[in-house]
């Protein structure tokens, strides 16, 4: 398996359902437009399809207004699902509405163990690490579950924090392959990243850094032109895509997907 960070055969989305108006936010910019929304959403599901992957697009969960960011209630590494416990009161019921899912798509499933709280956009994956960021959503008894589960998976986990005012670890950074990272100067600062390449995002556009590398290209969200030329001039293929409602519930491109590989359908 190479490169197992960025390459995946697979996608799990979810329909944003009608009462993601009612979406957490920190800040109050107005509700998202739930046509837009689908509209914007279908955009990205297109993106991911046209690298080749199968993506499945799971029904709408009215009852759960933030369940389209579907990375938070789970985290995928080798084919195997760990159902996650999200740290936001509202969201917790997302992993159990999920699990039936899981077991469909994916070759095993596995629960995080009780002792505390874990998002999955607190987690950014490399090929061998598993870097988790502490957040107002993810506690050090859901690290102290999650560590064997991933140690077993033959990973490292690497604790760190998040700033306090960031949302969730990868509201600031994502992967761009398995030594490289984009974030946030003020997420680099914390020296969080040592050991990897870091690029910055251009100033005035922290919300660029909520991207994922998904096969080839690297989805960046779109209005950000003086990040998307630092990545052409890194040597990365970018596509641009629109977030504009998921950005009105604080949500990003890496929250919208579970990216995965099934055993033995690597690319
Ligand atoms: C929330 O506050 O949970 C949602 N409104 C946004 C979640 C975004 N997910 C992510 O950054 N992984």
């Amino acid at each position: 398996m190479t490169d197992h960070s960025f390459r995946f055969t697979h996608a799990l989305c979810r329909s944003p359902a009608r009462s993601v108006t009612d979406g957490l936010r920190a800040v109050d910019m107005g509700a998202p437009d739930p046509d837009l929304f689908l509209t914007e959403h279908a955009a990205y599901v297109a993106a991911l399809r046209a690298t080749g992957a199968e993506v499945t697009v799971l029904p709408a969960l009215e009852p759960f207004p933030d369940s389209c960011f579907i990375e938070d209630p789970a985290l995928c590494l080798k084919g195997v699902a760990i159902l996650l416990r999200p740290g936001a009161p509202s969201r917790l019921g997302e992993a159990a509405a999920l699990r039936p899912d899981l077991k469909r798509h994916l070759s095993a499933v596995v629960e995080l163990p009780p002792g505390g709280f874990v998002d999955g956009g607190d987690i950014l994956c490399s090929d061998d690490e598993v870097m988790v960021g502490l957040s107002a959503r993810t506690d050090a008894g859901g690290v102290a579950a999650l560590r064997p589960l991933v140690e077993e998976l033959g990973y490292r986990l690497r604790l760190v924090d998040t700033p306090p005012e960031i949302l969730h670890f990868k509201t600031e950074s994502s992967l761009l392959d398995a030594e490289t990272v984009l974030a946030t100067p003020r997420l680099a600062a914390t020296g969080c990243f040592s050991g990897y390449r870091v690029i910055e995002t251009a100033e005035g556009e922290d919300a660029a850094a909520n991207a994922i590398r998904f096969n080839d290209p690297v989805m960046l969200s779109k209005g950000h032109p003086r990040t998307a030329a630092r990545l052409t001039a890194a040597g990365f293929d970018v596509v641009e895509l629109p977030t504009t409602q998921a950005a009105l519930v604080d949500g990003g491109l890496s929250c919208l997907s579970l990216r995965y590989s099934l055993p033995g359908e690597e690319q």
